[in-house]
């Protein structure tokens, strides 16, 4: 809920309202203690003031009963906001499965977005309303921060790491988006916005994009032109691991250990192979970085995804 304050960003995302709802009772709370706490030091100023004729003779009291009460009651408190705030978190750090992905580059001082059939934006991201989206996130420089205050959503570019956001547009309208880390000179620049279209429009407005080519389909052109496919290819006489459905399993590793195939694995595979080597195989993958920049990277990524099925959801479902 907004609760009608006139300098709040509309609500245009489903996460809107629940974190309002988290953030006004929080200050709402806050200030009913502050308020509290402010006037017993000063009615205690007031009443205890040089000169006062205040009785200051009795013992000093002590009840048990109310210092448990406030100790329990406190914790009851706090733990009760840390539950609230918790389950939001673990809300927004899940996207669903179904969700558009959309790729996301930060860079001194633009963002830029590729959407599944290769549409590519800068500092302009056009999303269809209803339906979850997904941005994964990287930066090519330094660190910046993905900030859309409609949608109530934040979350950082991490040089060398893909992170993610993830929101569902409940409203159509154009919102402000922000880069909200200091990064540099043009920083203050940085920044666009989100045109939240219904489905059809959304749709319409891909396709006036023109047929490029999709973001997985560069990614293949990458990964032959890159010679990945030499050792991961069918024919290939390097015995490595083939590729297809690795995207969201879980990998056995050289070192006993198990880790699911997410995107942080496969980019680490990428950029530093010695570090996670697949179990049964010789370390003999190459790093690629430094041969690759962040866009490469992300296309090489949709590419693999495509090849699994729980990395294939995208713009296609959307009608
Ligand atoms: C010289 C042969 C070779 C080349 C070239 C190569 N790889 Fe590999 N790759 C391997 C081997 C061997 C492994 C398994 C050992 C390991 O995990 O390092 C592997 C592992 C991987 C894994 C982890 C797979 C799993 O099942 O855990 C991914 C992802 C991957 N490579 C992607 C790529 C991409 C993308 C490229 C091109 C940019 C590439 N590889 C180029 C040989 C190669
Ligand atoms: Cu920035």
């Amino acid at each position: 809920m907004s609760f009608g304050i006139p300098f709040a960003p509309s609500e245009a995302s489903s996460a809107a309202a629940s974190v309002d709802t988290l953030f006004y009772t929080l200050l709402a709370f806050t200030t009913a203690l502050g308020a509290f706490l402010t006037l017993l030091v000063v009615g205690y100023a007031v009443k205890y003031r040089a000169g006062s004729g205040a009785d200051r003779t009795g013992e000093r009291g002590r009840s048990l009963p109310l210092e448990i009460g406030w100790t329990l009651a406190s914790l009851i408190i706090a733990f009760a906001i840390f539950g609230w705030g918790a389950t939001l978190f673990m809300r927004r750090d899940h996207p669903p499965a179904d969700a558009l992905q959309i790729a996301g580059l930060g860079k001194q001082w633009m963002w830029e977005f590729r959407h599944p059939g290769g549409q590519r934006e800068i500092d302009e991201l056009h999303v269809p309303v209803g339906k979850p989206v997904v941005v994964s996130l990287a930066s090519q420089d330094v660190i910046h921060s993905f900030f859309v205050p409609a949608f109530r959503v934040k979350q950082d570019a991490v040089p060398g790491r893909t992170t993610h956001v993830w929101f569902t547009a409940t409203e159509p309208g154009h919102y402000h988006l922000f880069c909200a880390e200091y990064c540099g000179t043009q920083h203050s620049e940085m920044g666009g916005w989100v045109d939240a279209l219904p489905p059809e429009q959304y749709a319409a407005w891909l396709s006036d994009q023109g047929e490029g080519e999709t973001l997985a389909a560069t990614g293949e052109k990458l990964f032959r032109a890159l010679g990945c496919s030499g050792c991961h290819g069918n024919s290939s006489k390097v015995r490595a691991p083939p590729l297809e459905n690795v995207y969201g399993r879980p990998v056995a590793l050289a070192n006993d250990a198990t880790v699911i195939a997410d995107e942080r694995y496969l980019r680490d595979s990428i950029l530093q192979p010695k570090k996670e080597v697949a179990a049964g195989y010789e370390p003999v993958m190459p790093s690629f970085d430094g041969l690759v920049d962040e866009a490469e990277l992300q296309m090489l990524l949709a590419y693999l995804k495509s090849l699994s099925p729980q990395g294939s959801t995208n713009s296609e479902s959307i009608r």
